[in-house]
């Protein structure tokens, strides 16, 4: 699967349930169930930032919590039971910036993390070491082990100027009109150990409700990446992050303005394109009501709103079928 964050995590839950894993954990089952099933996440980098000289990775960290069951679920990011003592204290010394939050708990996976990879490991490795502690029952891997940072080219009174995406996203709540969003870093990056092999050896490719532009648009934009997918023996199935003409989580109606694309899940489809004309898409799943009439993908009707873990699964379920993947029976 590609995913991005919190919309990618909450479905590799259902995907989990599907295929009669433990949605949340590794489970006592897993090894025989691993036998046949691996779930491989490639999750989005894009939106990974360096802050007080520590690498945070969102998109990573989410997945990671949300299936090792140590996911704030009220936030979507960040862990439960959080304190924010360091927070406070950089404020006292006017620290910035002061409009990201950095929780206790959360402050020792970034600082893992940067001594890792200090010390020389690709952040695949470093995601591989935080996952033996967090068990999330999938393989994680970093859709690359390069610097690869989605930054926003905003138009406004100062005229055209740049900033790192969670700056656009978190200070600004996606309010400042983008006109574009550039990958630094894309063109030196290559796909993160594991990537392509994990695709050319997919039964099936599955494209997380996440946010086409930044999120899963982030994970094709890495060399290599959509070559993969492309060319690789599985049926790729996206499902639309868009409901009713509305994103379903976080700001996707800005993202695909930017770029142009109607907030509908049918521009969607036609953003990622049919893989027999030049995209990637074999099949897209749509919420009951909206349209998706794509020439040469196979589109299904299925109810999109992740309320539940019910619905996830029922969601990842008609994924897999439509992908091919027969499901054990509920
Ligand atoms: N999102 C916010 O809206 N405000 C924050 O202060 C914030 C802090 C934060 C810290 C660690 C982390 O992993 C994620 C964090 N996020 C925050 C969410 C983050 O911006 C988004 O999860 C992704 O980048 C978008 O999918």
């Amino acid at each position: 699967m590609l995913v991005g964050g919190v919309g990618g995590a909450r479905f590799l839950l259902g995907v989990k349930a599907a295929l009669g894993l433990p949605a949340v954990g590794a489970g006592p089952g897993q090894d025989r169930a691993r036998r046949e099933h691996e779930i491989t996440a490639v999750v989005n980098t894009g939106d990974d930032i360096w802050l007080y000289g520590l690498r945070i990775c969102p998109d990573l960290d989410t997945c990671m919590y949300t299936l090792g069951g140590g996911i704030d679920t009220e936030r979507g990011w960040g862990r439960a039971g959080e304190s924010w003592v360091v927070k406070a204290e950089l404020a006292r010394y006017g620290a910035d910036p002061d409009w990201f939050g950095l929780g206790d708990r959360d402050l020792a996976t970034h600082l893992v993390r940067t001594q890792m990879l200090r010390a020389g490991s690709p952040l695949s490795a470093v995601t591989a070491a935080l996952c033996d502690r967090w068990q999330p029952g999938v393989r994680l891997l970093p859709a690359t082990d390069d610097r690869c940072e989605t930054h926003v080219v905003v138009t406004g009174v100062q005229g055209r100027r740049a900033m790192h995406f969670q700056e656009w996203w978190v200070r600004h709540r996606a309010a400042l009109p983008a006109s574009e969003f550039v990958l630094v870093g894309a063109e030196d990056a290559e796909p993160a150990a594991g990537v392509r092999e994990a695709i050319a050896e997919a039964d099936a490719v599955l494209l997380a409700p996440s946010n086409p532009v930044v999120s899963i648009g982030s994970v094709l934009a890495v060399p290599g990446v959509r070559a993969a997918v492309r060319s690789g023996p599985a049926r790729v199935v996206g499902l639309s992050p868009i409901v009713g003409g509305r994103a379903v989580r976080g700001m996707a109606e800005a993202c695909l303005a930017a770029i142009g694309v109607p907030c509908e899940a049918g521009a969607v489809a036609r953003y990622y394109g049919a893989r027999c004309a030049g995209g990637i898409l074999d099949g897209w799943l749509v919420h009951p009501g909206d349209d998706a009439a794509v020439p040469g993908v196979a589109v299904r009707e299925v109810p999109l709103l992740m309320t539940d873990l019910r619905a996830s699964a029922a969601m990842a379920r008609a994924a897999l079928d439509l992908a091919g993947i027969p499901t054990p029976p509920q």
